[in-house]
């Protein structure tokens, strides 16, 4: 029965068709709150009928034992929940420290009204065109060199934002090789609807010969 409102959720920039475990923790987080509010709102309705089916029986319950419970018992309990979901899974997003060996690949990402620009390790830079392996983590570390931007690619993760001054670093990872879409989600001007970036994830040799190729150009 879903089906026909699910179909507008696919496609290259679909936050419900994750391809990396930033991006998957972000869709639990989604489905959590989802089934949460659509909980909280069966019971509002159920209380509302009855209000008005059976008035008697709700003012039997008296107000003071309502505003207890609906007021402060089950939101404070809902809250924490959402709250304690939102922090665990959101942890994964954060660039935490590793030993040398295992560090993950860094890539700068710079956001300018309305471009972004990609660099490398090794020198290589690409405009609107991220290149990044397939199968590791890669921590994206993010700037502005104008006003604020906001790097996200729904399928892989984030969003975070792009602060002029400042470095925010995001920790992504595509499961595998493929080609995704990345926008910027902050509103930075009159260009921001055509800020996108495509992603091309790829396997390691490829990887290698795209920055090569990107090089020569
Ligand atoms: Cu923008």
């Amino acid at each position: 029965m879903a089906a026909p409102f699910l179909t507008g959720c696919a496609g290259p920039l679909s936050a419900l068709a994750p391809e990396g475990p930033a991006a998957r923790g972000a869709v639990r987080l989604w489905w959590i709150m989802l089934a949460g509010g659509g909980a909280i709102f069966l019971v509002v309705s159920a209380v509302l009928m009855l209000a008005i089916l059976r008035p008697a029986a709700l003012r039997a319950f008296g107000p003071r034992r309502i505003i207890l419970w609906g007021g402060l018992v089950i939101p404070t309990i809902i809250l924490a929940a959402l709250v304690t979901a939102a922090l665990a899974l959101g942890e994964r997003l954060l660039a935490t420290p590793r030993p040398p060996e295992d560090a993950p690949l860094r890539i700068e990402a710079v956001a300018r009204q309305w471009v972004w620009e990609f660099r490398y390790p090794g020198g290589a830079v690409t405009f609107d065109r991220l290149h990044m392996p397939a199968g590791r983590d890669v921590d994206f570390t993010v700037t502005s060199a104008d006003v604020i931007h906001s790097f996200w690619i729904p399928r892989l993760g984030g969003k975070i934002d792009a602060i002029p001054g400042h470095e925010t670093v995001v920790r992504l990872r595509a499961d595998r090789p493929g080609v995704y879409g990345g926008v910027c989600a902050e509103f930075c001007g009159t260009g921001h609807a055509a800020m996108a970036f495509t992603v091309e994830a790829h396997e390691e040799v490829g990887f290698a010969a795209a920055l090569a190729g990107e090089v020569e150009e």
